[in-house]
């Protein structure tokens, strides 16, 4: 019987980024979470938007690494913090890493009190993640499980651009299961109506949701989440997002670039208009007219072997709680932390704020 793995095999495999960032990480995310957690409710995305990107970067500045923005809250005229291209960090020590933030992503949901609002981030080597323009990419998302299909049947593989049949009857093969039991989660557009109707006409069932795809990506690699596929054009960072956790997990993205106007078949003065303003840098990144349609894989979008990935929930979630607040500044947080040597741990952290006064449950 071989042993089970443990730290000592993990610490072995890790990278530098992991094992000097992977416990840090989580306190990153549990601050902007909670930070957005008491915004929660309160109809204003903006500042509840506005005091995670202040508490993650709060956070991220009292580590000792050297961190580069390379997806965070948009372009530096654009945005006063965690704009692409900032450092981050003490500048300390030699471990250098680009990252993705998205700080509170699902601000409405956050407003509105709504299920599915987390704060994530993901990290690696220079050069790991993909960092395209801010613009939509059109994916499916599967799990590890399906990857381990696809490995055993070369002529069975999930396709961007195959009917939607084609793609659920794999999908449900690998999970040992009819369509009619698979979940599919897809975002509430109207750009979506038809990929929709193509979805329950194969027969499986469909979770609209009206923001926040990206944890739903993440839980097609966990068993017990409820999620199998998820589809549908969303933000390009989300999609590096869930990609980062994917790569960790033995998941699979498969994504195309697509600008919002054509997505959401806005006129052709719209799409030209949004063609001037992001194709020159797009073509700086090497994305041209001729291959913006390539499709990106889970390794081109994450191409990095240093990989960590943190997410902790403000509003509850597949399978991450929300932030509970206790009084006298006590706060209970919920999150997945992983990295690329194979651990992944649950956390339920608790931050104590009166040490007599706090009640701590089970
Ligand atoms: C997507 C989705 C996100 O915004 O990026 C979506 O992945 C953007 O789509 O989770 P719209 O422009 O149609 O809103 C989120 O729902 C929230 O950031």
């Amino acid at each position: 019987m071989p042993h089970p793995k443990t730290a000592e095999n993990m610490m072995k495999s890790a990278g530098p980024i992991e094992t000097a960032l992977l416990p840090s990480l989580v306190h990153v995310t549990e601050a902007a979470a909670i930070a957005a957690s008491y915004q929660m409710g309160r109809g204003d995305k903006n500042y509840a938007d506005h005091v995670s990107v202040e508490a993650m970067r709060r956070m991220l500045n009292c580590l000792d690494f050297k961190g580069t923005i390379k997806i965070g809250e948009g372009e530096r005229d654009e945005a006063p913090m965690l704009y692409i291209g900032e450092e981050v960090g003490t500048g300390k020590g030699d471990i250098a890493v680009d990252i993705a933030v998205d700080p509170l992503e699902g601000t409405n949901l956050t407003a509105d009190g709504i299920p599915g609002s987390i704060s994530v981030m993901a990290m690696a080597e220079p050069g790991g993640l993909f960092h395209g323009p801010d613009v939509y990419m059109d994916k499916i998302v599967v799990g590890s499980q399906v990857v381990k299909y696809e490995k055993e049947h070369p002529d069975e593989q999930i396709d961007l651009d195959a009917p939607v049949k084609d793609n659920l009857e794999i999908v449900a093969k690998a999970l040992n299961r009819d369509i009619e039991e698979l979940v599919v989660v897809i975002l509430d557009r109207e750009r979506h109506k038809s990929k929709i109707e193509e979805i329950r006409a194969t027969g499986a069932r469909v979770s609209l949701v009206s923001d926040g795809d990206l944890m739903p990506g993440v839980s097609t690699s966990i068993r017990g989440s409820g999620v199998h596929v998820v589809m549908g054009s969303g933000g390009s960072g989300e999609a590096v997002l869930t990609a980062s956790a994917m790569k960790i997990l033995g998941g699979k993205v498969l994504a195309r670039l697509v600008l919002p106007t054509v997505a959401n078949g806005k006129s052709q003065e719209e799409i030209e208009a949004e063609k001037a303003e992001k194709m020159p840098r797009l073509n700086t990144m090497g994305i041209t007219e001729d291959n913006i349609n390539d499709v990106l894989d889970t390794d081109k979008l994450v191409p990095g072997k240093d990989v960590i990935f943190a997410a902790s929930g403000i509003t509850p979630g597949q399978f991450l709680h929300q932030v509970n607040l206790f009084g006298g500044g006590d706060a209970r947080v919920n999150s997945i932390s992983m990295g690329s040597s194979g651990v992944v741990k649950f956390t339920d952290s608790i931050y104590i704020g009166d040490k007599e006064d706090t009640p701590l449950r089970l």
